[in-house]
């Protein structure tokens, strides 16, 4: 859950990138570091074994403060590979908002569907109700499905967010719609906007601006 300082006009969120092995989930946090870090800000740690999969997780914290507020965002991916569930369970404490990255070639649809039926797990023995955003990666690929008779993974009005994590292509609108789904659950609950004194549109830009994103990149979101 989100830590709120009201006190220290302080937030702290938590977003997690879940989804099947090599979807892409790392992939996607170099490509949001790549922005952050143009402008000298953030630094990403990631632990991988010698032939890139990761081994515990990976963590990117965009820290910054901004009109009297210190924003604390700290964004994380879980290993897919079978063997680390018990790591994704601890990975997924605590989190605000998750991005489940999903494969776009034909031939991985059960794959992932077992990360989706994973994920269902791990959130309700965690007792944990968060907003989940799917993001379909890998739309460079040729032969891709197609988004419209996609699997929206047990939501058919469901957007899907299309990505290519290699060119960074959907990478930002995907985080930015993790991001205000997020502050739409905390909001009601912290009355983030009142006490604070910040809109939603206000904190949405201000992290878009520190992350070197475009207005377009919250309206796609
Ligand atoms: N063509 C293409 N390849 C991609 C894309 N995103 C990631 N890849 C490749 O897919 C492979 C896996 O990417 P990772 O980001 O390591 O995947 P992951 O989901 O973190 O994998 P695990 O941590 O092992 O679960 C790498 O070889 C990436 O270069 C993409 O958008 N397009
Ligand atoms: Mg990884």
């Amino acid at each position: 859950m989100a830590q709120v300082d009201f006190n220290e006009r302080q937030l702290t969120l938590k977003l997690v990138y879940f989804g099947p092995p090599l979807s892409g989930k790392t992939s996607n946090l170099r490509a949001l570091h790549g922005r952050v870090d143009a402008l000298n800000r953030g630094r990403l740690m990631t632990l991988e074994t010698k032939d890139d999969r990761t081994l515990f997780f990976d963590l990117l914290p965009i820290f910054f403060r901004s009109n009297g507020m210190s924003f604390r965002i700290k964004v994380y991916t879980v290993p897919g590979q079978p063997m680390h569930e018990a790591t994704r369970r601890v990975v997924l404490q605590g989190a605000d908002g998750i991005v489940f990255v999903a494969h776009s070639s034909p031939d991985q649809i059960e794959l992932n569907r077992e990360s989706w039926v994973g994920l269902a797990r791990n959130l309700a023995e965690l007792g944990l109700r968060v907003p989940v955003v799917v993001q379909y990666n890998k739309r460079d690929l040729a032969g891709c499905i197609d988004l419209a008779s996609a699997d929206h993974f047990d939501e058919p009005e469901r957007t899907l967010h299309p990505a290519s994590a290699m060119t960074g292509d959907g990478v930002l609108a995907t985080f930015f719609a993790a991001l205000g789904a997020a502050w739409d659950v905390l909001d009601p609950t912290f009355k983030l906007s009142q006490r604070f004194g910040v809109a939603r549109d206000d904190f949405m830009r201000t992290v878009c601006a520190h992350v070197g994103g475009t207005e377009r990149d919250i309206l796609v979101a």
